[in-house]
């Protein structure tokens, strides 16, 4: 006999959740999204509470990237939900899996105009516009089903947010629900890589000179093979930032996550054959317009309409990068191939490239680099530290161990985003490194830290303001307007949350703060004044 229970929507879609794996989700509660927080306890679900609604869509994608799950934001209606929409979009614009479950106005009141509580013009087409797609569901069932789609959706297209939307009315009403309707479900069949495609790819991959691969986001699934092809091909490795990491960055054929930098761009560009593996190839990727590679280009994606962005493809495999690239690998023949590309003497080319761009901090990159564990998990923010230092200049051996988001480029992420990842990776060394700008957007999320109880360590890199916004201007021939800020006590300030600080007066100082502050743990803020780097 099948077993039912009587469920309100907002138990049924957190038990739907839970019976996928999901342990953990982020948000605020608030008066209307109660029913999704009553089952929380019961069914095992940690509720993470952020101090700002983005604070937890960020925490969502820091924890979803180390464990693998979607992230899942509970928002209550209006201004909870408008608060989390930039973080949402951060997901969308970085192709990562999200869930954000929200009350709204229940059956009936839709544009009524009132003035009841959170009322909003339209807070599902807000959330729509942000969202690979929304659903304001009609019964429980639809809920309950909205959640299945969302992880078929993240299992077989390109993983971006979905948005559900449960009218109060059907969120509070308990309804009988047979247990199986909760049951995970197989994700849809993809369609296998064309053959003769796969063969003409293969065939142009063993007979290239100086192939290359480029791998993006899209590749992290699949970085054992994608070493194997490497090695087989003897071709060198660049990553987007989303890829970084998919091939060890010690690997002697890795080019690092540098492909912003000219060597190392015209590398892919001047490759016989370019690998193009999960990658859009947009400008954020590449700090120019476009690649426009002279070889020939193979690309893999799992979306057709991907095949031809930004880059015109000679060869397109449309399929699971795993799949692919073990077909790949079953088709190409193992042999002597030898590596055109003098792999030492470019990595010392990007730290002097990354130099002419910016010297202060490309060093400090170096610095910190060397000062932070090695398995560290670093994350950061649209700070110059980031994308000037750190993230062409350390080196990882893993994927997303540099949560990032290099195409939204938005302020507030790092430290929401450290947060999330300790949650999902509490036995790894987390550390967020961010401008002060950056951290003055999330600095509440101090308290969350402390809250939840982890060891977290926050390097604030104190250039006295919006730097490289101030930059633009004196390069746009503006006075430098609205960007020298005034700067807190940091330390103290992280005391007064309960963690510890502490101020570098030397730059010699750097190696030992970072290392007893991640061994010490707890929350440890490290304060860099910019003036000390040389
Ligand atoms: C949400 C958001 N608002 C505004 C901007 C524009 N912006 C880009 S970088 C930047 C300055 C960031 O300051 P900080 O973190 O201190 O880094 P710095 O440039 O000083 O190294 C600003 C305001 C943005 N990227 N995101
Ligand atoms: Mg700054």
């Amino acid at each position: 006999m099948e077993t039912q229970k009587k469920l309100t929507a907002g138990w049924a879609v957190l038990e739907t959740l839970k019976k996928y794996g999901v342990d953990t989700v982020f948000g605020i509660p608030g008066t209307h999204n109660l029913e999704f927080y009553r089952p929380l306890k019961h069914l095992g679900i940690r509720a993470v509470t952020s101090r700002h609604e983005q604070g937890a869509g960020y925490g969502a994608d820091g924890w979803s990237l180390q464990t693998g799950f979607p992230g899942v934001v509970i928002t209550t209606s209006g201004p909870g939900l408008l608060n989390v929409l930039s973080a949402v979009a951060t997901s969308f614009a970085e192709s990562r899996p999200m869930i954000i479950l929200s009350p709204g106005v229940a059956q009936g009141a839709e544009f009524s105009d009132v003035g009841s509580l959170h009322e909003t013009k339209d807070q599902f087409s807000a959330a729509q516009s942000v969202v690979e797609w929304g659903r304001r569901v009609e019964s429980v069932e639809e809920a309950i089903q909205a959640v299945h789609d969302a992880f078929d959706f993240f299992a077989t297209g390109r993983p971006r947010p979905v948005y559900i939307e449960v009218p109060l009315n059907i969120l509070e009403a308990e309804t009988n629900i047979a247990n199986d309707l909760m049951a995970p479900t197989q994700p849809s069949e993809l369609p296998s890589v064309n053959a003769q495609t796969l063969a003409e790819a293969a065939e142009l991959l063993d007979g290239a000179e100086n192939p290359v691969i480029l791998a993006g986001g899209g590749s992290l699934s699949a970085t054992h093979e994608l070493r194997v092809l490497a090695e087989r091909l003897n071709a060198p490795v660049i990553t987007t930032t989303n890829g970084k990491g998919a091939l060890d960055e010690y690997h002697r054929l890795s080019l690092g996550a540098n492909l912003r930098l000219p060597v190392v761009r015209n590398i892919a560009k001047s490759a016989d054959v370019l690998l193009v593996i999960g990658a859009k190839l947009g400008e954020a990727d590449l700090w120019v317009d476009a690649l426009e590679a002279e070889g020939k280009v193979i690309r893999i994606d799992r979306l057709e309409s991907q095949i031809h962005k930004n880059q015109v493809a000679h060869l397109g495999l449309v399929g699971q990068a795993s799949d692919t690239l073990k077909a790949l690998l079953a088709e190409v023949p193992p042999g002597e191939r030898s590596l055109r590309v003098d792999v030492p003497a470019v990595l010392k080319t990007v730290v002097q490239e990354s130099r002419e761009l910016d010297p202060k901090n490309t060093d400090l990159g170096i610095s910190l680099a060397e000062a932070l564990p090695e398995d560290v998990i670093l994350t950061t923010d649209s700070s110059m530290i980031a994308y000037w230092g750190l993230l062409n200049m350390l080196k990882t051996r893993r994927p997303n161990s540099t949560p990032y988001m290099a195409t939204y480029a938005t302020l507030d992420y790092g430290l929401p985003a450290g947060i999330g990842a300790k949650i999902g990776a509490p036995d790894r060394p987390v550390v967020t490194v961010v401008g002060d700008g950056a951290l003055m957007f999330s600095v509440q999320e101090l308290m969350t830290a402390i809250e939840q109880d982890l060891d977290l360590t926050v390097i604030v890199v104190d250039n006295g303001g919006y730097a490289e916004i101030k930059n633009n201007e004196i390069d746009a021939g503006i006075a430098p307007i609205s960007v020298d800020l005034a700067q807190p006590e940091w330390p103290a300030l992280a005391r007064a949350f309960g963690g510890e600080g502490a101020s570098l007066s030397e730059i010699s100082e750097l190696p030992l703060a970072v290392k007893s502050a991640v061994s010490t743990g707890g929350l440890q803020l490290i304060h860099i004044p910019f003036e000390i780097v040389e």
